[in-house]
């Protein structure tokens, strides 16, 4: 059985969570608080961060090289998968380059906004730190980039690819942060618009409580 080390708001994790939901993988979820000190968990993540996953005698961090893994290990998809069918790879044969550029591209802004988050519970806000008002200028660049690049039916039109699934953690946690605003990119709304109800992405959504 794979054991995903996770944390339940964790939009990293949460990628590794939906891929899971959408192969019905059978999965031991242990909860990390990166907040605390890390102990043991230090020997399965030097990084220190969530997620990592085991997969036998394999560990791996890193989200998206776990997505990978996964998609590659268990290529198999349930007969019951909602439509669109999730995408085979991390990205389309044909448009490699286009597709891990979209990919690197939705993680960057990720990681800004969680460096804002993580600077604020230090006690710091952006006002008070030029370099946190890059990284929330970084995220409306990305986000106009990004707009540029999607059609109304994702990234890649015809499935649920890795790069429409990295976008709605991002764009759900920003909401659940509220890190930034994101909206009024008719692209991108209605990217989360067609994947919001798809029960990997309605399941695994952050909310208190
Ligand atoms: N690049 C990593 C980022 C993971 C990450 O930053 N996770 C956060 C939780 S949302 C974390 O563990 N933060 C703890 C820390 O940075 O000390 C990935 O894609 O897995």
């Amino acid at each position: 059985m794979l054991k995903l080390y996770m944390g339940k708001f964790s939009p990293y994790a949460r990628k590794v969570r939906i891929l899971i939901a959408e192969k019905e993988l059978p999965t031991e979820e242990v909860r990390i608080n990166t907040n605390e000190d890390p102990g043991d968990y230090a020997r399965i993540n030097p990084n220190l961060r969530i997620p990592a996953l085991q997969d036998g005698q394999l560990t791996l961090f890193e989200s998206n090289l776990i997505l990978d893994y996964l998609l590659t290990t268990y290529p198999d998809n349930p007969l019951s998968q909602p439509r669109p069918p999730l995408a085979p790879a991390l990205f389309r044969k044909q448009q490699r380059w286009a597709d891990m550029t979209v990919l690197v591209t939705v993680e960057t802004m990720l990681n800004s906004g969680i460096n804002v988050l993580q600077m604020k519970r230090s006690g710091v806000e952006p006002e008070q730190a030029p370099y946190l008002q890059k990284e929330l200028k970084r995220i409306q660049h990305d986000l106009d980039w990004l707009e540029q690049r999607a059609t109304r039916e994702g990234f890649a039109p015809g499935l649920f690819s890795i790069q429409d699934l990295n976008l709605m953690c991002a764009l759900q946690w920003f909401d659940f942060r509220n890190i930034c605003t994101w909206r009024g990119r008719p692209n991108l709304e209605a990217v989360v618009k067609r994947f919001a109800e798809r029960p990997s992405i309605a399941s695994t959504a952050p909310k208190e409580g």
